[in-house]
């Protein structure tokens, strides 16, 4: 039986485990990356571990979503990763350079390789045939001192791309359409991977921005060929030795197929408050908007802005919209200056911002109230902008053009004439923003500088015998990690002070949350489905086992999430009948008698609640996941196991 192109990787880097689904693998990983929001504790937890250097073939670390600095917070933290990262071997990608995901597959993706990112949208990097998966920052930090990464062997899905896209439809269509098809809870577990003829058609950055909101599908990670058009593409960014050719064996088998008529596509919309919640732009044309905001690691390459560029030239943005471009890194600025096409912009009136997550983190630029926001971003969850009440849209860059200058949604194809792009052969290759690390010998003299918003991280606890705990907060259905712990300009620089953090912990859901988190000394939450989904901030557990959470239980759990969970020792446990669900409440006091002995070895167990109520919950962990879970979390295992 042949392989699919994950599985190819996977193979070549599987330190543990066998390619079964459902079993535990554990991964070699060969680059690594962090932002700046996750990557404080993360490097805090690299230096708890000991590791002097790290073993990984790259790491980088960037800074690009807190960027705001309206405090010395987000400037005390640039400069902790600064410095630590020179200290362990880590390069250092400066403020102004861009986003993670769009440079890292400028600069340093690499087919046929494995990358893990303290963020969600690492998948960016599968554009290039990468096998590039998110993950807790945690688990980053073990992979830079060359632990292996485990996750569950995912599925395979393959999706068949046919027939070429029209005029004015793009690469966020088509995953707007997988969105449609798969829904938010369609990828977990699985690996998608393209396929079909019509896969030439894109370019490596379209490619990018399908596999980018793979993230959005709940999947492990998605996945291109890499062929002639990658080999162009990094011969484009001066990288040509780094190409291998990779493509699924004609007998590869997937656990499910679907089939994108690229030529059948039209403009599409995600609508609020979710990325699967998808119309076409017709039937939402006419609609009167307010904002339109261009960029994030979905769609801010040079080929996105340039179409942008092309379609407002000579126009004016209407009156009553203000439009905000950033671009995705340093390069692609570059350019736009250099062809002019960033005057083209200028000229339209759009606000331009750094290069940078801005917006798409709700660091500014938050809509009016009741406003009517189109982002080319990937992600709409409900306050995520800044404004509780906002009606956050997800459209392509051509969507967005039309539509910021008719001032209601448009359909950019009853514009005429589509704009013919095209890629230069050489992009402009300047990594003077990109520092390298100190030299091993030289490296024990830096010094690494702490400010004073640095707090040390929360340590996780031993579980005791037995579990006595009030559920103190009852949740839905497809809760984020944006409402577990929220961002934005107030919140994001605290990310590395977790006291502070806490003030903030379910306040979506529950303004009352925190306070009475503290008041009752911790309990249990309890989930919906496909809870914990989209950011990988390891602060959505971290900042819950500050205030005492000590266990969650959900109908079912986003992969991230729940590996962060337990790296800080919460315990998650699923309904064994999701009907369950409705018996349980918030204030409910409930116990586990066995709660010790069912982490280090029971898959079921009893919970009672006062009122009596008695519901069984799953616990599904690996032998590996049991004994981090009985050494209070990662860190404590890690180095329980390093002796
Ligand atoms: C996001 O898009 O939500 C973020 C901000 O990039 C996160 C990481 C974070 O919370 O720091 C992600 O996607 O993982
Ligand atoms: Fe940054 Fe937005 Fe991409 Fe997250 S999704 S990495 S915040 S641009």
């Amino acid at each position: 039986m042949g392989y699919t192109i994950a599985q190819k990787i996977i193979k070549s880097h599987l330190v543990s485990g066998e390619m079964k689904v459902g079993e535990e693998i554990g991964l070699r990983i060969d680059q690594t990356l962090t932002q700046d929001a996750t990557g404080t504790m993360a490097y805090l937890q690299l230096e708890a571990m000991g590791t002097e250097r790290v073993k990984t073939e790259l790491s980088v670390a960037y800074i690009d979503h807190n960027t705001l600095q309206a405090g010395f917070e987000n400037a005390d933290d640039h400069r902790y990763i600064q410095t630590v990262t020179k200290r362990h071997g880590i390069r250092f990608s400066r403020p102004g350079n861009g986003i993670c995901h769009q440079v890292h597959l400028e600069r340093f993706a690499i087919p046929g390789k494995t990358l893990i990112g303290s963020d969600s949208h690492t998948p960016t990097a599968g554009g290039i045939g990468m096998l590039a998966m998110g993950a807790g920052g945690l688990d980053v930090a073990v992979a830079m001192g060359g632990g292996t990464y485990y996750i569950t062997m995912p599925k395979m899905i393959k999706i068949n791309l046919t027939g070429k896209l029209s005029d004015f439809v793009s690469a966020k269509d088509v995953i707007l359409e997988v969105l449609r098809l798969l829904s938010v809870k369609g990828g977990v577990g699985a690996i998608v991977e393209y396929a079909g003829e019509g896969v030439k058609s894109l370019s490596v950055p379209e490619r990018a921005t399908i596999t980018n909101m793979g993230a959005e599908l709940g999947a492990t990670t998605s996945i291109f060929p890499s062929d002639e058009t990658t080999k162009a593409f990094l011969e484009a960014e001066g990288r040509g030795e780094c190409f291998i050719p990779l493509a699924s064996d004609p007998d590869a088998v997937y656990d499910a197929e679907y089939t994108v008529d690229l030529s059948t596509l039209s403009p599409l919309a995600a609508c609020p408050h979710s990325p699967d919640n998808i119309k076409s732009v017709d039937e939402l044309r006419g609609m009167k908007i307010n904002q339109v905001c261009i960029g994030s690691c979905t769609n801010s390459s040079l080929r996105d802005l340039l179409t942008v560029a092309k379609m407002l030239k000579g126009k004016t943005v209407h009156p009553d919209v203000s439009l905000s471009i950033s671009p995705g890194s340093k390069q692609v600025y570059t350019m736009l200056a250099e062809c002019g096409a960033l005057a083209d912009l200028i000229g339209a009136g759009a606000r331009i911002l750094e290069c940078a997550c801005g917006p798409c983190i709700g660091m500014g630029f938050s809509p009016e109230s009741a406003g009517v926001s189109l982002r080319t971003f990937n992600r709409n969850f409900l306050a995520r902008s800044g404004t509780k009440d906002a009606n956050v849209y997800l459209v392509s860059p051509e969507v967005a053009a039309a539509s910021a200058i008719a001032g209601v949604f448009a359909d950019p194809r009853e514009l005429g004439e589509a704009p013919k792009i095209t890629l230069p052969e050489k992009f402009l290759v300047n990594d003077n923003m990109i520092e390298l690390p100190a030299s091993e010998a030289e490296a024990p003299e830096v010094e690494v500088v702490r400010g004073p918003n640095i707090k040390p991280i929360p340590k996780g606890k031993a579980p005791d015998e037995k579990l006595s705990a009030k559920i103190i907060l009852k949740v839905e259905d497809n809760i984020t990690t944006d409402h577990i712990m929220p961002a934005g300009t107030k919140i994001l620089p605290y990310r590395s002070n977790v006291p502070k953090l806490s003030e903030f912990c379910f306040t979506v859901c529950d303004p009352a949350f925190p306070e009475r988190a503290k008041a009752e000394g911790g309990g249990i939450i309890l989930g919906g489905q496909n809870y914990g989904q989209g950011s990988s901030r390891e602060h959505a557990a971290l900042v819950p086992l500050y205030l005492g959470i000590r266990a969650v239980i959900a109908k079912s759990f986003a992969r991230i999430h729940v590996a962060n969970l337990i790296n800080f020792g919460i315990v998650p446990f699923t309904l064994a009948d999701p009907d369950d669900y409705e018996k349980l409440s918030e204030g409910d006091f409930t116990t586990i008698e066995n709660f010790k002995e069912a982490i280090a070895s029971l898959d079921t167990v009893t919970i009672k609640s006062e009122g009596g109520a008695e519901v069984k919950l799953n616990l599904s962990l690996t032998e590996r996941q049991r004994k981090i879970l009985l050494a209070g979390g990662l860190l404590n295992y890690t180095k329980e196991n390093s002796n």
